[in-house]
């Protein structure tokens, strides 16, 4: 098995303590961190697959999410830039209802390196906690929202819509499993990528730097 494969493996077996030196083996051996990354996202596809099939519950999904976060911590510096030019402040958060964070971080580890200085709500956002953050915070030219249940793309559309309605000059960035192009554009939003690294280049495109 190589490196790569069994960081996907121990993810998906929840390994969080194993992982980070896997993943720094991993690094050491020359593997790309992309392909070290792409394999702990295949890693959690393969979690969510039998989490539908019943096979597994949230308790073994949750220590697969932790095991995957370790991981990511190693790989962090390898992934993203130095982010030493600042392009303004982009406001981050998973939606209202909504707990999953693992893409959210990445999304905003890559904003970040695309030179954001970031400010980031964590889960569970309400709409308004949005707005009110890109009044406090300075400089704010974007605002990130992260969706990945189905259940919660209606509080995806709330965060948009009361984000527009606010009146700031704010682009707004959407993105989650669920959420395609056509769903970002009806409820409004500025932009959509499906992954990590495509945000990054929208983030930086939706502002016009
Ligand atoms: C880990 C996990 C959990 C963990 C989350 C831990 C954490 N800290 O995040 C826990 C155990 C808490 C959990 C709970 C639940 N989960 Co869950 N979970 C997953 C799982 C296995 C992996 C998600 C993940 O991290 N993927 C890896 C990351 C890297 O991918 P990503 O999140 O999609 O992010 C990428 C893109 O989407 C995009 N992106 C993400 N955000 C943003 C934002 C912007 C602005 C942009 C531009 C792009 C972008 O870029 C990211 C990086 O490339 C998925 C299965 C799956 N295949 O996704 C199910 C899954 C999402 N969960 C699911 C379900 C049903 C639940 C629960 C309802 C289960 C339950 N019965 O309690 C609860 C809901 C809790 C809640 N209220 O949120 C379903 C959703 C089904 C649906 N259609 O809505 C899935 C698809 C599993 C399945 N196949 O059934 N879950």
């Amino acid at each position: 098995m190589s490196k790569v494969e069994d960081v996907k493996a121990k993810v998906e077996a929840g390994k969080s303590k194993l992982v980070p030196g896997l993943v720094q083996e991993a690094l050491d051996a020359g593997d790309a961190p992309q392909a070290i990354l792409a394999a702990m996202i295949d890693a959690m596809s393969v979690v969510g697959e039998k989490f539908s099939k019943g096979e597994i519950f949230v308790p073994e999904m949750l220590i697969a999410a932790k095991a995957m976060a370790k991981g990511v911590e190693v790989l962090k510096p390898s992934l993203a830039g130095d982010g030493s030019t600042s392009l303004g402040t982009c406001v981050i958060g998973t939606v209202a209802g909504d707990l999953h964070d693992i893409g959210k971080n990445l999304v905003s580890m890559m904003i970040e390196s695309a030179g954001f200085d970031m400010v980031d709500l964590g889960v569970d956002v309400p709409a308004e906690k949005f707005v009110e953050a890109a009044k406090e915070n300075a400089n704010v030219k974007l605002v990130a929202c992260s969706g990945l249940l189905t259940t919660t793309m209606p509080a995806l559309k709330e965060a948009v819509a009361t984000i527009k309605g606010s009146g700031l000059d704010v682009k707004v960035i959407v993105g989650g499993a669920p959420v395609t192009p056509e769903y970002a554009a009806e409820i409004g939003a500025d932009a959509y990528a499906p992954d990590a690294g495509t945000a990054a280049v929208k983030a930086k495109e939706v502002i016009g730097a």
